[in-house]
């Protein structure tokens, strides 16, 4: 984007004195950023579950996420891109679904895996800035799903370059490492892992079942980004 220096900052200073901006949304707007463009799904199950026996869960927030900022121009760069996984025949659903842009949530638009630890894998195709990644695992009703990881690396057999962005297997039962996220509760706003423009072109996602039952489900992946430099 084009900055003008010369009138910009008294732009911004002015709307400071007329207490239009908050000074962390003035840093934010200096600095080029903007809200992600998420468009989410409609929410299936209405309120808050109480009775989910998970261990280190975290409280939800009761209201919508925060805007999340990243560069301007930062979009969903893994819409429609080849997706792999350890389970290459899914019990339910087809692995293109992880990425086909339908996040509905309902019978017919999530993709079922195994039991134990799976994992779906997401190649951008040429290494990209990655800002976030967001995914529903699923969001027909409340749940929490179990070990779940988020790697980003550079070469698709996850050995060159690995960065764990989340993880919240807290005793290793996944056994990839002990991560000091928490647990959450899946909802149509879905989960989105703070990726802090890092490089990389493939994207892993691991999961070890979930409260209800041992199997692993993908509804939808996107990773927001756009071409490294
Ligand atoms: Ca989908
Ligand atoms: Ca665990």
């Amino acid at each position: 984007m084009q900055r003008n220096p010369s009138t910009r900052p008294l732009t911004l200073a002015a709307a400071m004195l007329c207490g239009t901006l908050a000074p962390a949304a003035v840093r934010a707007q200096d600095a080029g950023l903007v809200p992600l463009p998420i468009q989410l799904p409609k929410p299936m199950f209405e309120g808050t579950p109480q009775n989910l026996s998970v261990p280190n869960l975290q409280k939800p927030l009761g209201r919508p996420r925060d805007p999340f900022l990243a560069p301007a121009g930062v979009v969903n760069v893994a819409k429609g891109k080849k997706v792999t996984s350890s389970d290459e025949e899914p019990v339910i659903g087809e692995l293109a679904q992880v990425t086909d842009g339908d996040k509905k949530g309902a019978e017919g638009s999530f993709v079922e895996l195994g039991p134990g630890v799976q994992f779906v894998q997401i190649d951008l195709g040429a290494i990209d800035e990655i800002y976030a990644v967001l995914f529903w695992h699923f969001h027909k009703s409340p749940r929490v799903y179990l070990d779940v990881v988020v790697q980003i690396a550079d070469d698709a057999a996850f050995k060159k370059n690995v960065r764990t962005i989340f993880n919240n297997d807290n005793d290793n039962s996944a056994g990839l490492g002990a991560g000091a996220d928490m647990n959450y509760v899946e909802t149509a706003e879905g989960k989105l892992v703070d990726a802090k423009g890092s490089k990389a072109r493939f994207v892993r996602l691991y999961s070890k079942g979930n409260n209800a039952n041992e199997l692993n489900h993908y509804v939808e992946v996107e990773v927001f980004g756009r071409p490294a430099k």
